[in-house]
């Protein structure tokens, strides 16, 4: 029988949910699963995890040297992790099941200014496929002149009673100097085990190895360990900033949870500490956001969801998904194709391409999503 955080009356459809994962590789997101495992919110909004310490985000810039500037990408890199992988299990008791968002599905947003972060953060986010499904995002902090563009689309696959998910696509993080010069970051993603899955209570652990290149030559290499590894602590790293060959330094090494707080290895002063709160998202209103914002299409779906209404929810969702097909039937009757609002998708992205290279990225090449610069004035 399975664990006991699933509800007795949903007991045997998690069995079979569980048991059509094994053997199945491909797109999760379309998969039934029992309503109690369900979150409220789509896909496009996850984006938001990678600038909820905007502070941290702004002050890469304020490196005054490629060191410098190295170690503060990968502080604000590491300080993302707890909101990426944790924040569902703190704020729902379990990891849940997202929304798949719908091909066009928008998210906007921003961090305000303030003196310690400069100007104000802004996030735009768009579904640039269904099937499968990728979200492409962009996030800027202009007055600091710090960007990230990247898209985000996941394989998976089940192995030993855990889902394992690899992540496709990455992110570049881009720095304006005062020099006038552009300094860029290529940013990998880690590979995902969903553990707890028997007993209802699925939480992610992190896996194998994630970089970040950046264009003066340093290298993070950040190595995951769970439960069991060499520490026996879950969401245990150990980051390792290398310098370029004609630098003659020793390496940065950091250890710690990623959830809590690292020290640097040599020094024993403290690297990251995400234990204080972080900052979400602006997001106007419902009532006064557009048809394709994603809170505003999947409103009556996630009202559902959060009020245990789940034949309401999925009379939502069931006109959602007969919209898209339709659309869909117009579209090839029409001989016309979906057109994407704020990003161009190129095959081969030369910046993953060149920064790749330096640490033999598998694989060699990855495909952009392009940033056009017509998202909305917050
Ligand atoms: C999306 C990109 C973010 C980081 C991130 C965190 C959680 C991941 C999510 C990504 C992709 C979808 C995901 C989710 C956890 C669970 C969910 C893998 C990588 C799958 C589709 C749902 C599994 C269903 C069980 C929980 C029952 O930056």
């Amino acid at each position: 029988q399975a664990g006991e955080a699933v509800p007795a009356a949903q007991k045997s459809s998690w069995t079979t949910f569980l048991k059509s994962l094994a053997g199945f590789t491909g797109d999760l997101s379309a998969m039934t699963a029992p309503p109690f495992i369900l979150s409220p919110t789509s896909l496009t909004e996850f984006p938001a995890y990678w600038c909820e310490r905007p502070e941290l985000f702004a002050a890469i810039a304020d490196g005054k040297t490629d060191q410098a500037r190295a170690l503060a990408v990968l502080k604000w890199f590491i300080s993302t992790l707890k909101g990426q992988y944790t924040s569902r299990n703190e704020s729902m008791g379990s990891e849940k099941k997202p929304l798949n968002p719908v091909l066009g599905e928008l998210f906007y947003g921003y961090w305000p200014a303030n003196a310690v972060r400069g100007g104000k953060t802004t996030l735009v986010v768009e579904q640039v496929s269904h099937h499968p499904p990728i979200t492409a995002y962009r996030i800027e902090n202009l007055e600091k002149g710090v960007i990230l563009t990247g898209h985000s689309a996941q394989k998976t696959s089940f192995s030993g009673g855990s889902i394992i998910v690899n992540q496709v696509g990455h992110a570049v993080l881009t720095v304006s100097l005062p020099s006038g010069e552009t300094e860029e970051y290529l940013i990998t993603l880690p590979r995902l085990r969903i553990d707890g899955l028997w007993y209802g209570s699925p939480y992610i652990e992190l896996a194998e190895t994630s970089y970040i290149q950046s264009s003066t030559g340093w290298l993070s290499t950040i190595e995951y360990k769970g439960k069991g590894y060499f520490s026996g602590k879950s969401h245990t790293f150990k980051a390792t900033l290398t310098p370029p060959s004609h630098i003659h330094t020793s390496p940065h090494v950091i250890e710690g949870t990623w959830n809590t707080t690292s020290k640097e290895s040599h020094s024993g002063a403290i690297f990251h500490d995400v234990t204080s709160p972080k900052e979400e998202i602006t997001v106007a209103p419902v009532e006064h956001q557009g048809e394709w914002e994603s809170r505003k299409l999947w409103y009556g779906v996630a009202k559902g969801i959060r009020e245990g209404d789940f034949e309401s929810a999925a009379t939502f969702k069931g006109k959602i998904e007969n919209e898209q097909r339709q659309r869909r039937r117009d579209e090839s009757a029409g001989g016309t194709t979906w057109e994407l609002k704020h990003f161009k998708h190129l095959e081969h992205d030369p910046v993953y391409e060149r920064l790749g290279k330096l640490f033999k990225a598998n694989p060699p090449t990855e495909d952009v999503y392009v940033y056009l610069g017509n998202g909305p004035q917050f």
